[in-house]
């Protein structure tokens, strides 16, 4: 009997489709899909959602400005941010679309049991509201600014007054659950900076949520009561649930992939993601997911990204400038996971030729081929291996462990740091045992560096794939690994077969040439 995998469930945000997807979105998309990748090659089976969040009074509004209905909106601007995430080698499960008919069913239900468990009432929603965030704030959480115009302190958007009948969600009974979860469960937030923001905000007390509105129609209707729609926010969230067979609890599916593994998300909507859906879940009576991955804001050269200041990089023209797993691998490699991160070309051009064209595709470039040349275009047989070779090889062999616990954190940066000191690790072994004098002086030494040198290559080669599907799959191909089992990281429990035949080497990582003006 073969052994069932064990599952992992990962989620994206679902973008809102009113405008076009930009690096900061591509980077959450890049990160939590080289998660998926990297759990699929280490053997897990994978559930990857991603997908728009198409409902609200933003949609709405960008719709009516534009003429057209909100439906027309998003089924012009979903087919966008599906075209980019083909661009960027995205390899998810299911793109869903909150317009999607299964969601209504699933958002609909878990109102019914919030509903049947004594937590949703009518009453009148008087407050401010911001359609930029989707998001209703505090008195305290504004300000009158000199334009006579009232505005969030921490998201600097416009807010309008709001009064009308409105359905809550009884919110401050969870507190003291809330503040009891985040005891039992450190890591459910994370990381720890970002969770501590949530915790002390839940501290300070929590008012009961409107979850429904009565000045416009483009939502998921209360059940039972049709003149209200769904708050945004309470049918965004649930999509984590539709994507899994939702309301049909008692599903495969939804058995195998529920609950969540990790919902990667931006600090800007953590408060929604680790206070208002476990309070939901737990009122549902359904399992809470086992962790908010909360990560940092990328800027363009240490500037705000915003349409005004004309510095939105479509995700697609960076990867027609740079190469699609150039762009991969400099945002996991520059931006620690969890803080806010920059990018400016200077600094991609510099990643692109040090880490890859250097010292990844140079020695792959090299080592290739003098084994083209001179030992008959096959892996060479080593001989017997000094403890130089047998310190390389070590330290090879060590990687799986460390990057997959850099990986368990989404500490990507930290897990490509320590594969580019091996091959640093490896440029100065090559250097030191001069492969290219020993062809004259003893060839069967040469034989047994090209070895180790392309042994060392396969296992980073393996190890990036995560990251750098495409160049990585590349260089294991020039290896001669072309199974899909060659490139499991089971794989990295085995060596290099000497004799295998190897293909002609061609270089993997172009070095970046300004181009002419
Ligand atoms: O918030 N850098 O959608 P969204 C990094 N629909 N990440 C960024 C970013 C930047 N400059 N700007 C935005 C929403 N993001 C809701 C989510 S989930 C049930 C509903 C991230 O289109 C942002 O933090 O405004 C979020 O995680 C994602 O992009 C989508 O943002």
């Amino acid at each position: 009997m073969t052994q069932q995998k064990p599952s992992y469930y990962l989620t994206t945000a679902i973008t809102y489709p009113n405008g076009v997807p930009h690096i900061g979105h591509a980077y959450e998309y890049i990160a939590t899909d080289a998660m998926a990748r990297f759990k699929r090659l280490d053997g897990f089976d994978v559930m990857f959602l991603t997908g728009t969040d198409e409902h609200g009074m933003k949609i709405a509004q960008a719709a009516e400005k534009e003429g057209i209905t909100p439906k027309e909106l998003v089924d012009r601007n979903a087919e966008i941010y599906q075209a980019v995430h083909a661009e960027l080698g995205i390899s998810h499960d299911r793109f869903i679309r909150t317009t999607d008919a299964d969601h209504y069913a699933a958002s609909q239900d878990l109102w019914r049991r919030m509903e049947a468990n004594g937590d949703i009432y009518l009453g009148k929603y008087e407050g401010w509201y911001s359609v930029r965030d989707e998001a209703f704030y505090g008195e305290d959480e504004t300000e009158l600014r000199e334009d006579g115009k009232r505005y969030s302190k921490t998201t600097d958007t416009e807010l309008t007054w709001t009064e009308e009948e409105s359905y809550f969600f009884r919110l401050s009974n969870y507190q003291e659950k809330l503040l009891a979860l985040y005891e039992e469960q450190p890591e459910f937030g994370y990381p720890r900076s970002r969770f501590n923001e949530v915790i002390s905000f839940v501290k300070g007390g929590l008012e009961d949520l409107s979850i429904s509105r009565t000045t416009f129609d483009w939502g998921v209707p209360v059940p039972g009561d049709d003149k209200h729609v769904m708050y945004v926010w309470v049918d965004a969230l649930t999509n984590y649930l539709t994507g899994v067979g939702f309301p049909d609890d008692s599903s495969e599916k939804f058995q195998r992939f529920w609950p969540a593994d990790v919902h990667v998300i931006g600090k800007d909507i953590s408060r929604f993601h680790a206070i208002f859906w476990p309070a939901f879940l737990m009122s549902a009576g359904l399992p809470l997911p086992k962790r908010v991955m909360i990560h940092g804001f990328l800027h363009n050269n240490g500037v705000k990204m915003s349409k005004s200041l004309g510095n939105v990089v479509a995700p697609g023209d960076f990867v027609a400038q740079y190469g699609l797993d150039q762009v991969r691998y400099f945002f996991l490699r520059e931006v620690p996971f969890g803080a806010d991160g920059s990018y400016s070309h200077d600094a991609i051009v510099g990643r692109m030729n040090a880490d890859l064209a250097n010292n990844f595709g140079n020695l792959a470039q090299r080592s290739l081929s003098m084994v083209a040349k001179n030992c008959d275009g096959a892996v060479p047989a080593p001989g017997e291996f000094s403890a130089a070779d047998q310190a390389m090889l070590a330290q090879a062999d060590s990687l799986l462990e460390t990057v997959r616990g850099e990986f368990e954190e989404q500490q990507f940066s930290r897990a490509l740091e320590a594969m580019w000191h091996v091959l640093g690790e490896c440029n100065a072994y090559f250097a030191e045992q001069q492969p290219w004098v020993l062809r004259k002086t003893d060839p069967a030494r040469m034989n047994t560096v090209l070895y180790v040198t392309l042994e060392v290559l396969r296992q980073v080669a393996i190890l990036s794939q995560p990251v750098m599907p495409g160049s990585a799959g590349t260089v294991l191909g020039l290896l001669g690994q072309d199974s899909e089992e060659s490139r499991l990281f089971t794989a990295l429990g085995t060596r290099l077969v000497a004799g295998t035949d190897l293909p002609a080497p061609a270089p993997v990582f172009p070095k970046y040439e300004e181009p002419e003006v």
